[in-house]
């Protein structure tokens, strides 16, 4: 299996964590750049996006959370989905908006405009980004140890990618119970393996 990713994107940090808990090896992980047209992406992904998995059939396997999903059938234990579906797939859901606002604005600003996040639809991002970081900090998702839930890996790496692209900004509010989340999870060797950075 390959494994592609950049040292960033939060995508592929889930998808890289969920290959881990679940137990597969992550050394083997190859760094592209999704920006340069880097032709062994663009040969798997028309997308040229990470993550990007080819397995030992050749076959690209694409998108965070599909990652996660066909990973859940073929790896089945230890599950990311465990205790109550409908909660962890909600507060998972919250994560990833949270995600998706803040690569929004990270590759509108670097590729498109560096004003973006002033921009209606930045500003729209950031309420999403603020917004959806106060409810995850005021119900967390549940974390005994072991095996994290994709809920858990979804809001530890939407906290990491926070204090990564937006450090210092006024808007950026203070989430001790996520921090308190990241801390019992951090040393976890996918957590350790895959931390971003620039
Ligand atoms: N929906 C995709 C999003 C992946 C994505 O947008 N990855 C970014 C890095 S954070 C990328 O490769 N961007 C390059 C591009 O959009 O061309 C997923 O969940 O995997």
């Amino acid at each position: 299996m390959r494994i592609l990713t950049n040292t960033t994107s939060p995508y592929a940090r889930i998808a890289r964590i969920a290959l881990g808990e679940k137990g597969f090896d992550l050394s083997g992980t190859e760094i592209v750049n999704p920006w340069s047209d880097d032709p062994g992406l663009l040969a798997l992904n028309s997308a040229a996006r990470v993550p990007t998995i080819e397995t030992d059939e050749g076959l690209p396997i694409t998108e965070s959370l599909l990652v996660v999903l066909w990973l859940e059938r073929k790896v089945p234990e230890p599950s990311l989905l465990p205790g109550p579906l409908d909660r962890t797939i909600s507060l998972a859901g919250r994560a990833m908006g949270v995600v998706d606002a803040m690569a929004n604005i990270v590759i509108n600003r670097m590729q498109v405009d560096p004003n973006f996040g002033e921009h209606r639809v930045g500003l729209k991002r950031r309420r999403t980004i603020v917004e959806g970081m106060r409810q995850l900090e005021s119900d967390p998702p549940e974390y005994d140890g072991g095996t994290p839930s994709i809920a858990v890996i979804a809001s530890v790496v939407a906290l990491d990618y926070l204090a990564l692209r937006f450090p210092g900004e006024p808007w950026v509010e203070a989430y001790p119970r996520l921090e308190d989340l990241r801390a019992r999870v951090a040393d976890r060797p996918a957590f350790a393996a895959t931390a971003p950075s620039l």
